[in-house]
């Protein structure tokens, strides 16, 4: 039985391959943070219990920033495939948080890379970097394809450049099987509610239900390549099943705007909304005239990424993949999952109790 070892396993990405993988019958551990509040929402229905004599999944605590946590989990587990998923993963907070940015997101890499290393797994233990399209921030080239330079514009994106080429360099300096998904945003009904796709699908639900009376947005002409987390995580796996290393772009090839985002959720819920205005006093109003969605500069970033579209013809050439929901299907999916739990919420507020889930994102 193969034993993989996933950090960040209580994310989005994390979820959906601890899945994946307990499919396909590894054993599969991940990391987990300490947190005063249970933070395992998105693999719940996976949980097994501690107590049980055998288990093919299971948890243990850790941080990217805590070598000794690393290594000890490394050693304890001897994973054949370690996929590094755990990352302060939100470009606008890192202008916030840079410096723990930099600490989880690049050193974070160099650590685990070590932890194989000082315990002799580099020909055991193959790694998976979750590297990023945010590094190619100012677009040098369209599409971006393996050999399009980088130009990052966040400290997040600095950070994630970091990871990399350490990536690339301990695959070349101590023959690992090291490598990197340069994966294009990929979203889905597990999304972080922060992300403007969820921010989107979960406000404009909340608005049709009467949950909440209005959205804020940043910069609605940015252009993004989006995908579904399902279909990404499969090509993570796939990355280290192959017989050499490689890096790759994994990216849709179609891109739309955050604006394009919002016409076509919108649509779904059926809420016919007029653009007015432009720039910070963009709006945008129902057939009432009563605005529904405003831009507020507080989300606009220091530097912004404003176009990605990824070129992923190598992954299909080397790896057979093609990804397999439309965006059209993406967004269905998460505008469906979302109204139907502010349909829920509005539900348990109508009949006096108060619903958990009711902060503003
Ligand atoms: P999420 O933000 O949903 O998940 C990040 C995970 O990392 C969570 O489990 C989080 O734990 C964990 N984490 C954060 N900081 C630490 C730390 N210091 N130590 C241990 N764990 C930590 O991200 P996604 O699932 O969307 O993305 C997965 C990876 O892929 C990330 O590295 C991201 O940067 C990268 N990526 C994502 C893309 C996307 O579009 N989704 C595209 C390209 C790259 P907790 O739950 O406790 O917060
Ligand atoms: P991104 O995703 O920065 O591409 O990083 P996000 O969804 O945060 O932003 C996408 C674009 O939408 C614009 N935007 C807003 N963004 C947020 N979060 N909130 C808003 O209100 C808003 N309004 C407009 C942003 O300015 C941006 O242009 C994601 C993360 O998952 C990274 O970890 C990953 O590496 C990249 O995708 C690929």
């Amino acid at each position: 039985m193969k034993k993989a070892l996933i950090t960040g396993v209580t994310g989005q990405d994390g979820a959906y391959l601890a899945e994946f993988l307990l499919k396909k019958g590894y054993e599969v551990h991940g990391i987990k943070r300490r947190t005063s509040l249970f933070n395992t929402a998105r693999i719940d229905h996976i949980y097994e219990d501690p107590h049980q004599t055998h288990r093919n999944f299971i948890l243990h605590y850790g941080d990217m920033t805590d070598s000794s946590s690393l290594v000890k989990i490394v050693q304890k587990v001897q994973p054949d495939e370690i996929y590094n998923l755990a990352a302060q993963s939100h470009v606008a907070v890192s202008f916030e948080e840079p410096e723990y940015t930099a600490n989880s997101d690049a050193l974070g890499v160099l650590r685990l890379l070590e932890a194989i290393r000082i315990l002799g797994l580099e020909k055991k233990t193959r790694f998976y970097q979750a590297s990023t399209s945010e590094l190619y921030g100012m677009v040098q080239e369209i599409p971006q394809k393996e050999t399009t330079p980088f130009y990052p514009r966040s400290p997040y994106a600095v950070a994630k450049m970091y990871g990399y080429w350490i990536t690339v360099n301990y695959r070349e300096a101590y023959g690992m099987y090291a490598c990197n998904g340069i994966l294009f945003n990929h979203e889905s009904p597990l999304r972080g509610e922060t992300f403007v796709t969820r921010k989107i699908t979960r406000g404009l639900s909340r608005i049709k239900v009467g949950l909440q009376s209005e959205l804020y947005l940043g910069n609605m002409d940015a252009k993004r390549d989006w995908g579904h987390a399902r279909d990404y995580i499969e090509m993570q796996w796939l990355m280290l099943q192959q017989e050499k290393p490689q890096d790759f772009v994994i990216a849709t090839g179609v891109q739309y705007s955050v604006r394009d985002f919002v016409m076509r959720c919108a649509e779904l819920l059926e809420m016919e909304l007029t653009w007015k205005g432009s720039g910070v006093d963009e709006t945008a109003v129902d057939t009432n005239g009563k605005v529904v969605i405003a831009v507020d500069p507080r989300y606009f970033r220091p530097t912004e990424v404003e176009t990605l579209l990824g070129d992923p013809s190598k992954a299909k050439r080397e790896l057979g993949w093609t990804p397999s929901t439309t965006f059209e299907e993406l967004v269905k999916e998460m505008v469906e999952a979302d109204y139907s739990a502010a349909q829920r919420d509005a539900l348990v507020i109508k009949h006096g109790y108060k619903a958990f889930n009711v902060r503003e994102t």
